[in-house]
């Protein structure tokens, strides 16, 4: 296979992102002999060539087509290429794909007052994400001093060298054990699938497509259910409208039983177990409640 044809994926070679990508590609049934030692790595049976880099690289990669396709945080993705989520630049992101959530905020210490973002006028904020934060102040109208850092932005304010900061954010618990709180968030964030704007050659299109797919076949059966139940038959109405997202059910004669049906459903949303109890309430039984693998329509 010619090398110049390959579709390449540039994914996180090691961090928060890196083993969520792989789940999903193997999930997706493509499968590497991953390598640490090696910057790109063939596809066992698909013409694709996996690179692993630093997530800061992917989104240039991606734009200067160094790699075809990335997956890495929006926040990253913004950081290095600007507003792409708004349609901006020659990158666009093809899928959220549901992990690596986190949100890039405005922190200031627990003991400093806030009173909106004019609280920042005037202000020293320390970052390792100076252009989103130049964008989103600028915006705002406000005047602050950003300071650029690298690493332990959350140290900034105690050792002097800023009021506030300008960070990622997931459980809040880096926030917390550093005496500082979060105010204002600039930016959603999860992990993007990536792309050019530029048409790539038949074969890349047609293996991106490929993969497209697969991914929105994994995501669709992510929250979904297949439930499987007997019921009474005058409460196949009632039990179907309390299973959340359920579409047209398969209802099934029982074996020597006239007045109960077997119902099967797949469900587009999770089953709890305040409905599994509505459910028995309204004279289900042998309630089964499966997860989908994926989901082709
Ligand atoms: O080496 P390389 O450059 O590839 O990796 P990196 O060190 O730059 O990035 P890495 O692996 O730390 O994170 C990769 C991506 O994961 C980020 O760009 C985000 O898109 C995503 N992500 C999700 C996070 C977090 N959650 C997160 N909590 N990235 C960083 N954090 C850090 C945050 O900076 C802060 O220090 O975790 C701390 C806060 O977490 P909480 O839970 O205490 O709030
Ligand atoms: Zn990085």
């Amino acid at each position: 296979m010619n090398n110049d044809q390959n579709l390449r994926l540039a994914i996180q070679k090691s961090g928060r992102l890196s083993e969520k990508c792989r789940d999903l590609l193997a999930r997706a049934g493509i499968n590497f002999d991953f390598r640490s030692d090696r910057l790109i790595s063939r596809a066992r049976e698909q013409a694709l060539d996996l690179m692993l880099v630093r997530d800061d690289d992917i989104p240039g990669f991606v734009k200067n087509e160094v790699s075809q396709i990335g997956i890495v945080g929006l926040n990253v993705l913004e950081e290095k290429l600007g507003r792409v989520s708004e349609g901006e630049g020659d990158v666009e992101i093809i899928r959220r794909l549901n992990f690596g959530y986190c949100r890039l905020a405005l922190a200031i210490p627990k003991t400093s007052s806030f009173d909106g973002l004019m609280s920042f006028q005037g202000k020293r904020i320390a970052t390792s994400y100076p252009n989103t934060l130049r964008r989103y102040l600028d915006d705002n109208g406000v005047k602050a001093t950003i300071v650029e850092i690298t690493g332990s932005v959350e140290v900034a304010p105690s050792i002097g060298i800023a009021d506030a900061i300008c960070d990622l954010v997931s459980t809040g618990a880096t926030l917390d054990s550093n005496g500082l709180r979060q105010t204002t968030v600039l930016l959603e964030s999860e992990a993007v699938l990536i792309r050019p704007r530029r048409r790539l050659s038949d074969a890349q299109e047609q293996l991106l497509e490929k993969l497209v797919a697969r991914i929105d076949g994994l995501q669709k059966a992510r929250n979904s259910k297949y439930v499987m139940l007997n019921a009474p038959k005058d409460a196949i109405y009632r039990i179907s409208q309390l299973i959340p997202g359920m579409e047209k059910p398969t209802v099934m004669p029982l074996m020597c039983d006239e007045s109960r049906v077997a119902i099967h459903a797949v469900c587009k949303e999770d089953v709890f177990w305040e409905t599994i109890e509505k459910l028995k309430e309204a004279g289900a039984s042998s309630i089964l409640v499966l997860p989908i693998e994926k989901i082709i329509e």
